[in-house]
């Protein structure tokens, strides 16, 4: 009993030595990960100035439709499979590498007839993607400039939106699928997500009302003469 006591003894004593050292070593707050930071893998794509077109549709008695040019920030990050970035692979077994992304801030603002008008993400359910490679040269890594000299994806995010217009807050019951095909990540100027199908909006309790989306246009990085 008393030898093993004694080693019970001993070991509490190393652990708490190896402890000692450690913390003489690490500054405060060296197990944590800095404020704001996101593992290396997860790159994050800016644009401060995206710009859009919303064709917003009135039903019955009113039928109106126009179109609303809305301007904005955009944050998207891109999920890698690996260490570096570009890494990435085929997990659907079609041949073609392929990472998971998501718009995880959005705020376009634009005029219209009908007042101010504001497009930002759905706070309750998240906007996801996927950008997949086209022709698979370089198994293990996106053939997508910059990670390969060349190669384009298709990439798509299906957004839930909301859209505020005066005192009135619409949703959608289903994603808007933005599609378009990139040739660098992120997009090239003038790079355009696109998606014709007319979707109904509802309100925050998610019962329908007079308006529809139907065409939106979504460029991350507008040409400067948009
Ligand atoms: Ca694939
Ligand atoms: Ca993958
Ligand atoms: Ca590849």
């Amino acid at each position: 009993m008393e030898i093993v006591d004694g080693t019970m003894l001993w070991a509490r004593r190393i652990v708490f030595l190896v402890l000692v050292l450690f913390l003489s070593v690490c500054p405060v707050g060296c197990l944590e990960p800095p404020d704001g930071e996101v593992p290396p893998e997860v790159e994050v794509d800016e644009f401060p100035e995206s710009v859009a077109k919303v064709y917003l549709i009135t039903g019955p008695p009113f039928w109106q439709n126009l179109t609303i040019d809305l301007t904005g920030p955009t944050t998207v990050h891109v999920f890698f499979e690996g260490a570096v970035e570009g890494e990435a692979s085929d997990n659907d077994g079609d041949g073609l590498d392929e990472v998971s992304t998501e718009i995880v801030a959005m705020k376009l603002i634009g005029d219209s007839p009908l007042g101010l008008v504001e497009v930002h993400l759905n706070p309750t359910i998240r906007s996801t993607g996927v950008a997949e490679e086209n022709t698979n040269n370089t198994p293990g890594m996106l053939d997508l400039p910059p990670f390969t000299t060349e190669g384009t994806a298709n990439s798509y995010f299906d957004v839930y939106f909301e859209l505020v217009m005066g005192e009135f807050v619409f949703r959608t019951n289903q994603p808007k699928r933005m599609e378009t095909v990139i040739s660098h990540k992120p997009p090239q100027e003038g790079e355009t997500y696109q998606n014709l199908t007319i979707i109904p909006l509802v309100d925050l309790y998610g019962q329908p009302t007079l308006f529809f989306v139907g065409n939106v246009s979504h460029t991350p990085v507008p040409p400067p003469d948009h």
